[in-house]
């Protein structure tokens, strides 16, 4: 498999500083040379950049960055459009915002090739707000109401060329949602597996269901992994820890059942703030997940000490 690291040091949609040093973390890391060392042929593309961004005034004053996250997504869209031609596009993040733009480019690429875009979210937080209802003002929290066409976007962020359908949404972890997100979650179709779900039946039954569907509609499968999706024992390196997050196990199962099914079509990690990590242990973490998405066996994992 042709993996393409693209490094993404966007930080603007955070409160915390620090997301902008997380490609570096993943590559200090290991990320290539332990996809290498699984038999594929990776590609660092480097780090994507965008040039000073205009000043995007909103009525909803407590928005922070807009005019930057405008411009990030629309680099993104083309990018992670370009580079979904052929293998996996692997987008190291950066904040959450990112995936504004990665998953708007590889929605169209999707609906270039006349398949539906499905999007496994796992993360803590549902990322639904818009423009209007966010209260903290940062944008890592408003990608999926943008990708999945919701009002509000419009004259801010670039036109979607292809919105996703919010019933090929399926978010697992979550566990902090606020008033808006709630009544903004009644009026789509998304899957919501929150922990308790988990607990209940298991993560392993919930992820199989959905992709049961990918596989049925012949979809492509974007994949967002946010750090906050795991117990932050295991995951301290981001900004916004909520407790009762998955397990070790919990979260490499996932990535086992994604390679196993062979439909993932792109990733996105992101949240990952070194500033906060403990002796890298969270970006060894995500390299490590990455790598079971990529085909890695338990019996085949080096010992590591996190
Ligand atoms: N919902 C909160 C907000 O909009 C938290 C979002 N933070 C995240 N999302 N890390 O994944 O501010
Ligand atoms: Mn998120
Ligand atoms: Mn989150
Ligand atoms: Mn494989």
């Amino acid at each position: 498999m042709i993996c393409k690291l693209i490094g993404i040091p966007l930080q603007d949609g955070a409160s915390q500083l620090g997301c902008q040093m997380g490609p570096s973390a993943l590559r200090v890391a290991g990320l290539a040379g332990t996809l290498e060392s699984l038999g594929h042929d990776v590609r660092d593309l480097g780090n994507v950049s965008v040039g000073a961004a205009m000043v995007m005034p909103h009525a909803n004053q407590a928005i922070r960055n807009l005019g930057p996250v405008a411009a990030w997504t629309e680099l993104l869209a083309e990018v992670a459009y370009r580079e979904s031609d052929e293998g996996m596009p692997i987008f190291m993040g950066g904040d959450h915002a990112l995936s504004a733009g990665t998953v708007a480019g590889v929605s169209r690429r999707a609906a270039e090739e006349g398949k539906p875009l499905f999007v496994l979210w796992l993360d803590a937080h549902t990322d639904l707000h818009s423009l209007q209802s966010t209260q903290s003002g940062n944008l890592h929290g408003v990608p999926v109401a943008y990708f999945t066409g919701r009002p509000g976007f419009e004259g801010y962020f670039p036109p979607l060329a292809a919105p996703v359908d919010g019933a090929n949404v399926c978010m697992i972890g979550i566990r902090s949602v606020d008033p808006a997100e709630r009544a903004a979650l009644e009026e789509t179709q998304i899957t919501v597996h929150d922990m308790r779900t988990i607990d209940e039946h298991g993560v392993a039954a919930l992820l199989r269901d959905f992709l049961e569907r990918v596989s049925a509609a012949g979809g492509r499968l974007h994949v967002s992994l946010d750090v906050d999706f795991l117990e932050p024992t295991v995951a301290p390196a981001v900004g916004t820890t909520v407790p009762g997050g998955a397990t070790f196990r919990e979260a490499h199962l996932v990535m086992e059942m994604l390679h196993d099914s062979g439909l993932v079509t792109s990733l996105d990690l992101v949240e990952l703030n070194p500033f906060l990590d403990e002796r890298g242990r969270t970006a060894l973490l995500l390299v490590d997940l990455t790598a079971s998405l990529l085909g890695r066996k338990v019996l085949d994992r080096p010992t590591r000490s996190y």
